[in-house]
C-alpha cells in the first residue's frame, strides 16, 4: 500500500500543540505561538488544544473546559487564520489514541524514565504519579506522526520528546516499512526558553505558583508593567548580554522577540542607563504588543458559535489524515481488517 509520505506534497507539514491546563504566557507567545503565525502561509500547519495532554495532571472539569475555549480564542487572537491552518481539539481525533498505543508497545520504559519533564511534574504530583504522566511523550509522538509532520516548532523544553518522536518513526520505518515521515523540532532563536520572571533558572510556566513569574497574554496592561518592573535582576547595575546576568538577559531576550531589534541594538540602546530605564522601555514594548491580542480575544470570546465552527472543521481535516495514517499503521501492524 502506498504511504501519504511517498504522495507528492506541495508544502511541508508543521504540527505543533499547546495545553488547555492554563492560561497562555508571554513564554508560549513568544516561544511557540508568535513562530507559529509566521509559520501558516508556507506550511500546511496543524495546531492543536492538546486536551488529552493537560489531564496528566489533576484537572478541574469545568476549568478545563474554559481554558481550552479561551485557549482557542487566544490562538485566534495572535493571528491563526483557519482559512489557512487547521485548529482542532486533540480529543475530538481519536486516531490519536490509536496510534498512541501502537507506539506505546514499542517504546521502552528506560525511554520514558528519562525524560526531565516527567521526572519534574511527577515531584509536584507525588500523589497523583499517574501512568499518563509517564507515557505523555508517547502520545506527543502520536500526535506528531499521524500527519506526517516534517517540522514542528516548539520550545527547547520539548527536545527531549521531540527525540522520542523522531526515534519512534524511525523504529516503526525500520521494522514495517516506510511509513512515518521522521519530523524535526524547530526552536526559536533567543526565547526557545523565556524564563521566570521571579527566578531566572526556571522557564516562564503558566502552572508556576508564583503569579509574579509570569506574564499572561490575559493580564491588564497594569499588571503587565508591575510584574516586569518588579523582576528580579542583580546587583551589577550594568546593561550587558551576559550568563552571569541571567534575569536580565532573560528581559533583553524578550526585548528583542517582541520588538524585532537584533540583542546588540537593544543594547547599544540602554548603555550606561539603569535598569528601572530598561524596565520601564521594555514594559510598554510589552503592552502594545499584547494590545491587540487582548482586544482581539474579547472579540472572539463573544462570538462562541464561530469557534464551535472552527473546531469543527478542524477536526474533519485532521481527521481524514490521521484516519489514513492509522489504517496503514493497523495493517502494517498485523491487524486484521474491518470490512463493514
Ligand atoms: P505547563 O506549565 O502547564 O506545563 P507550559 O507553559 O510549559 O505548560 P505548554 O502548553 O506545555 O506550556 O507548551 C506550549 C508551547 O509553549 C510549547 O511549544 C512549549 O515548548 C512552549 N513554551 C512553554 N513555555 C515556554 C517558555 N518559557 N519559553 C519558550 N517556550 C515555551
Ligand atoms: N508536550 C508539549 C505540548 C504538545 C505538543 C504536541 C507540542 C503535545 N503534543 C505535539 C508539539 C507537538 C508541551 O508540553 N509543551
Amino acid at each position: 500500500m502506498e504511504t501519504q509520505n511517498t504522495n507528492q506534497k506541495t508544502k511541508k507539514t508543521i504540527f505543533s500543540g499547546v495545553q488547555p491546563s492554563g492560561k497562555m504566557t508571554l513564554g508560549n507567545y513568544l516561544g511557540a505561538l508568535k513562530n507559529w503565525t509566521k509559520l501558516q502561509d508556507d506550511y500546511n500547519c496543524y495546531y492543536s488544544l492538546v486536551n488529552l495532554h493537560a489531564i496528566t495532571v489533576p484537572q478541574d472539569p469545568e476549568t478545563l473546559r474554559n481554558n481550552t475555549t479561551e485557549l482557542l480564542a487566544q490562538f485566534l487572537a495572535c493571528g491563526i487564520d483557519p482559512k489557512k491552518a487547521t485548529i482542532f481539539v486533540q480529543s475530538h481525533v481519536k486516531e490519536h489514541l490509536e496510534l498512541m498505543w501502537v507506539l506505546n508497545c514499542m517504546t521502552y520504559m528506560g525511554e520514558l524514565s528519562r525524560m526531565t519533564q516527567y521526572k519534574d511534574k511527577s515531584k509536584k504530583s507525588a500523589e497523583n504519579l499517574n501512568a499518563g504522566l509517564f507515557t505523555y511523550p508517547v502520545l506527543m509522538a502520536a500526535d506528531i506522526l499521524l500527519y506526517q509532520t516534517d517540522l514542528v516548532p516548539v520550545g527547547d523544553d520539548q527536545k527531549q520528546h521531540m527525540e522520542l518522536a523522531r526515534d519512534l518513526a524511525m523504529r516503526f520505518n525500520n521494522r514495517y516499512s516506510e511509513t512515518f515521515v521522521v519530523p524535526e523540532g524547530y526552536y526559536p532563536e533567543n526565547t526557545a526558553r523565556v524564563m521566570s520572571l521571579q527566578n531566572p533558572e526556571k522557564k516562564m510556566s503558566k502552572s508556576d505558583d508564583n503569579p509574579n513569574g509570569y506574564i499572561l497574554l490575559a493580564d491588564t496592561a497594569d499588571d503587565t508593567r508591575k510584574k516586569i518592573m518588579r523582576s528580579v535582576t542583580d546587583s551589577l547595575g550594568e546593561i550587558r548580554y551576559s550568563d552571569d546576568q541571567p534575569g536580565l538577559k532573560n528581559l533583553i531576550n524578550i526585548y528583542s522577540a517582541v520588538d524585532g531589534r537584533s540583542v546588540e541594538e537593544i543594547v547599544a540602546e540602554f548603555e550606561g542607563k539603569g535598569y528601572g530605564d530598561f524596565k520601564k522601555s521594555l514594559a510598554e514594548v510589552v503592552v502594545e504588543d499584547l494590545r491587540p491580542v487582548r482586544e482581539q480575544y474579547d472579540y472572539f470570546m463573544k462570538n462562541r458559535d464561530y469557534l464551535d465552527e472552527i473546531i469543527h472543521q478542524g477536526a474533519l481535516k485532521a481527521e481524514s489524515v490521521a484516519r489514513k495514517t492509522v489504517k496503514d499503521v493497523y495493517e502494517k501492524t498485523g491487524f486484521v481488517t474491518r470490512i463493514k
